[in-house]
């Protein structure tokens, strides 16, 4: 087959194989030359006019000189105007289910069948360049290379939206940017115009309730779960339509940062979250999640008291369970971010045959808006690079436009011709058939009225949190309105908070010195849901695998508990990190081993690591005790509940640092002083990785 049409045709199902036509490697071997092909003698001077001193005017004349400013002045393609800031990763889905019974799409049904996967996450608000760690919504969009066709699923991390109709989606956003005049802030929602917006739009009220809890602070993008958030449909065999929302959800768990850390993450490591990605596929340990539909057969649809079109309602679990069918791996890094992850794009409206859209408002602007945008990013030929072209064949009859590069032979460019070259494919060859939807009605802007009310599930949702997850939603809640300025704004919205719970808004309101509501402003319902809570989202199966924990030393330290903790993360694939005091080499107890840390306990502060472990040795402890940032470390990552392990002159060390009483000292020598934190005068390192599966299965719900 020509190149050119291999391109054309992609290999079917394999993206990999599609991608490498288009990937070269620069190695040694290479020798540098222009966009035209041309080697080049010299890349470190412009081409000048020289005296004998070497130097004089730079000659426009010189082509390459001009090449590689050129290049440079055009790298930048304007950031999405959304979403601007994420990270991706190659991966593969499969069913194990099949869900023929209501859909006849064959990435759906057919178990035998590896679909390869882009999956692009995302926070909403900050610009290209802006922190990972920032409380925000995080997109989860998946573009299925399937054998039929292109799908994007383009998700969030939370189940429901700010706004019904996709006509208010500049306002929501305009709301959450930074304000007009100055510009600030950078990837924050706690500024005056978005709290201003959302009192003033009350269907948003139940999806910043989820944005305030602790879906808003994700651990890492591993550890949360995705939905489609919309109302699709999915069309069987049969020709029966019913109606679908999608979902993900993590074998790790759904788990997230603590607040403080989330905001000393944000200055330490902006990067968070996408080397976590990085890193935990790099070292094989691949992140994954189950794939689950909820379904609701057509002839139900006016069956509940919420309008199942409506994007800012879920579909309570105890009503539609959520039935796993599929799984999802990712398992690949990108080669390249910008041709890749920032090049990817994609569209709702990009469905194959067997799933269709719904008359859900927010969905059917969100089909228009994405290849617009897609438009102004990238260009009408968008669709042709590399990273977005589908593995099937794609035929048709759409030419040219900026940077088209696809040639197509043939006399021929339309449809009906005299060689019947291209026809449109029937149902039975897999053409695309639009569902005949009965529609009849007037033109009207209207809303149905199941869409007008705005609060009971936004009671619900606070209803289903547990102790601790309400009191981060009042932490969150009371941090944003105090970065609120205008007494106008976080007044209004305290009073809006007696429309979810009289409690709620009188806790806030006292936090950031608004008016505190007498009576709510109408009864909560005191009803409570299934799968809200992050609680119900424990890890599939205990496991520290690519976790990162720090062993702390110093000169003198204990070789053998440290050597035995070290062997036993490796063994569980977790991530030892050495933190000394110093960068250089430190000396053991033994005066002979030795080792050159990763970091130094200045360089890297204890929000970058899950757990914390200081060996014993009697010069080591003398030194770290002595050190305010080593008891920095100790205090802060107790405060935000990591897992703390201690042996030998360590144990006194972690107890007095944390200053807190040994309640339990079992027949063992563990002594546990508090829940996470082991310390042992004997070394046993298997007690700590028990330790550390244990806490950060509880993290973010403490
Ligand atoms: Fe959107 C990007 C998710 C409503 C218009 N959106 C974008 C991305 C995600 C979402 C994950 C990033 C995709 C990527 O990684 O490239 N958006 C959602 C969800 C919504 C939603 C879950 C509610 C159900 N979006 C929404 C509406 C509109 C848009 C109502 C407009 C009418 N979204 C866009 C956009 C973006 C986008 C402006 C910016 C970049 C892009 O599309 O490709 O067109």
């Amino acid at each position: 087959m020509q190149k050119a049409q291999q391109a054309i045709m992609g290999h079917k199902g394999d993206k990999t194989t599609d991608l490498a036509q288009d990937t070269k490697e620069i190695s040694a071997k290479d020798r540098l030359t222009t966009d035209y092909g041309v080697k080049q003698a010299s890349a470190d001077d412009w081409l000048k006019v020289v005296g004998q001193d070497k130097t004089g005017p730079m000659l426009l004349e010189d082509p390459f000189g001009r090449e590689r400013i050129h290049r440079f002045d055009h790298e930048r393609i304007p950031e999405r105007v959304v979403h601007a800031r994420g990270s991706g990763a190659f991966g593969k889905f499969r069913v194990y289910e099949s869900a023929e019974d209501v859909t006849f799409a064959p990435v759906l049904t057919d178990t035998s069948r590896e679909t390869p996967v882009f999956v692009r996450f995302s926070t909403v608000l900050g610009s290209r360049g802006s922190a990972d760690t920032v409380r925000d919504v995080r997109g989860f969009a998946v573009k299925f290379y399937t054998q039929e066709g292109n799908w994007d699923l383009v998700g969030n991390d939370i189940p429901v939206f700010f706004i019904q109709d996709a006509i208010k989606f500049p306002d929501v956003i305009h709301a959450g940017k930074p304000e007009p005049h100055n510009e600030v802030p950078q990837a924050q929602s706690a500024h005056n115009n978005f709290w201003d917006f959302q009192f003033n739009h009350t269907e948003a009220t139940h999806m910043f309730m989820w944005a305030m809890s602790d879906r808003g602070i994700p651990r890492s993008y591993r550890m949360m779960q995705g939905f489609g958030v919309n109302t699709f449909t999915l069309i069987n065999a049969k020709g029966e339509r019913h109606f679908v929302k999608f979902i993900w959800t993590p074998e790790l768990g759904v788990h997230s940062l603590v607040w403080d850390e989330a905001l000393k993450l944000a200055g330490e490591d902006p990067d968070f979250h996408r080397k976590d990605l990085w890193e935990a596929i790099e070292n094989g340990v691949y992140p994954k999640w189950k794939f689950g539909i909820q379904v609701i057969p057509e002839a139900d649809e006016h069956k509940f008291d919420f309008d199942i079109l409506d994007a800012t309602k879920v579909w309570p679990e105890d009503l539609i369970p959520t039935r796993y069918i599929g799984e999802l791996e990712l398992n690949r890094n990108p080669d390249e971010f910008f041709t890749q992850t920032e090049q990817i794009a994609f569209c709702t409206s990009h469905v194959v045959p067997g799933i269709g859209f719904s008359d859900d408002p927010l969905l059917q602007g969100r089909n228009f808006s994405y290849f617009d945008t897609q438009l102004s990013r990238l260009g009408i030929n968008w669709q042709e690079l590399p990273i977005n072209r589908p593995v099937c064949p794609v035929m048709n009859f759409n030419r040219d436009g900026a940077m088209r590069h696809t040639i197509t032979k043939g006399t021929v460019n339309y449809w009906p011709n005299r060689f019947d070259a291209c026809p449109p494919a029937s149902h039975q060859e897999g053409g695309y058939v639009e569902y005949a939807e009965k529609v009849a009605g007037i033109k009207a802007r209207a809303r149905s009225d199941k869409f007008k009310e705005h609060f009971k599930q936004a009671q619900l949702f606070w209803n289903s949190m547990s102790p601790i997850e309400k009191n981060h939603i009042i932490n969150a809640l009371s941090f944003e309105l105090d970065h609120c300025e205008d007494p106008v704004v976080y007044g209004r919205m305290v009073q809006r908070l007696a429309d979810i719970d009289l409690g709620l808004a009188q806790t806030v309101a006292e936090m950031v010195g608004g008016e505190a509501p007498k009576q709510a402003g109408r009864p909560n319902h005191g009803l409570r849901a299934k799968a809200l809570s992050q609680f119900e989202f424990p890890p599939m199966k205990m496991s520290i695998a690519s976790r990162r924990i720090a062993i702390l030393i110093a000169d003198g330290y204990d070789p053998v508990a440290f050597s035995a903790a070290y062997g036993a993360i490796s063994a569980g694939l977790a991530i030892p990190l050495v933190i000394g005091t110093k960068r250089s080499k430190i000396v053991a107890a033994d005066g002979t081993t030795s080792i050159q840390p990763h970091h130094h306990l200045e360089g890297f502060r204890s929000v970058m690591v899950d757990a914390l472990f200081i060996p014993g040795g009697e010069k080591s402890i003398a030194t770290l005790s002595k050190s305010g940032r080593a008891q920095h470390w100790i205090r802060e990552a107790f405060g935000h509940l990591k897992a703390i392990g201690a042996t030998g002159e360590g144990v006194d060390f972690v107890h007095n640092t944390i200053a807190l009483p040994r309640v339990t000292v079992s027949a063992s020598g563990d002594v546990h002083e508090s829940y996470g934190v082991v310390t042992l005068r004997q070394i046993s390192p298997s007690s700590f990785t028990e330790a550390v599966q244990i806490a950060k299965g509880a993290k973010g719900f403490l």
